[in-house]
């Protein structure tokens, strides 16, 4: 069904609707709760980038507060536990890359797949929010794309110095995120959002940073299928 025939005949305060709001609500709120810390992390492991990085934190802090407005105006109680455990592997691997001071590796799992997944979700969502939620998405939006553009020139600026550490953080955590994608496919469809549109927008993003970032087109190829025909 065209993206704009499914607006049109979404209920958005169905029962349906609202139960599978309450998971995926809580996931952005979540993501961009963990966004904030992990920016608030880079900015302690990067000294000379800490104004930058406090700034991208504060953003995030802004999109918790949006999407947590998203779900009042539905009536709607994000499950944040259940997006915590969503979010959980991803928040591990964060957390003991910065305890390593492996800062290319955080730098791929926030600044990389994070925002490249949380760009894919929301181009998606967009068409078939409701009213309210579309404005504070479109704004949201466009942010992603500044953080993903800084993670993409720091990693081209350390590009020599961190290829294998990228490609060992890239085996590690892009199978999560397909896992992740699977685990949201079906609260996804009843907002009216399809999982393969959400695979080729992520694989579009990621390709394209990582690219930017200096690997060929072979490398792109490969890195950024990593574990999705196990998924
Ligand atoms: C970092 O700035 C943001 C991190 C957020 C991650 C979002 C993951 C989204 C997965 C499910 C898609 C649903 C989108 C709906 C928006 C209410
Ligand atoms: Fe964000
Ligand atoms: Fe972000």
């Amino acid at each position: 069904m065209p993206q704009l025939e499914a607006s049109v005949a979404i209920n958005f305060h169905s029962e349906a609707y609202r139960d599978a709001y309450s998971r995926i609500n809580a996931i952005v709120i979540e993501g961009e709760h963990e966004a904030n810390e992990n920016y608030i992390r880079l900015a302690e492991l990067l000294p000379e980038r800490k104004e930058q990085l406090l700034g991208l934190a504060k953003m995030e802090r802004r999109h918790q507060k949006g999407f947590e407005a998203c779900g009042r105006n539905l009536s709607v109680t994000p499950d944040s536990e259940f997006a915590r455990q969503f979010f959980s592997r991803l928040h591990q691997n964060f957390q003991d890359a910065a305890a390593q001071g492996k800062i290319a590796t955080c730098q791929l799992i926030q600044a990389l797949v994070i925002e490249c997944f949380a760009i894919a979700a929301y181009n998606i969502y967009i068409p078939v929010a409701d009213d309210f939620a579309r404005k504070i998405t479109e704004g949201v939006v466009k942010d992603e794309y500044t953080h993903l553009n800084f993670g993409e020139e720091w990693l081209k600026e350390n590009y020599e110095a961190s290829k294998a550490e990228l490609e060992a953080a890239n085996r590690q955590n892009l199978p999560i995120v397909w896992q992740m994608l699977n685990q949201v496919e079906d609260d996804a469809h009843v907002l009216g959002m399809d999982k393969d549109a959400l695979v080729e927008d992520f694989m579009i993003q990621y390709g394209e940073a990582l690219s930017h970032i200096g690997f060929s087109n072979r490398d792109v190829m490969r890195l950024s299928a990593m574990g999705l025909a196990a998924a």
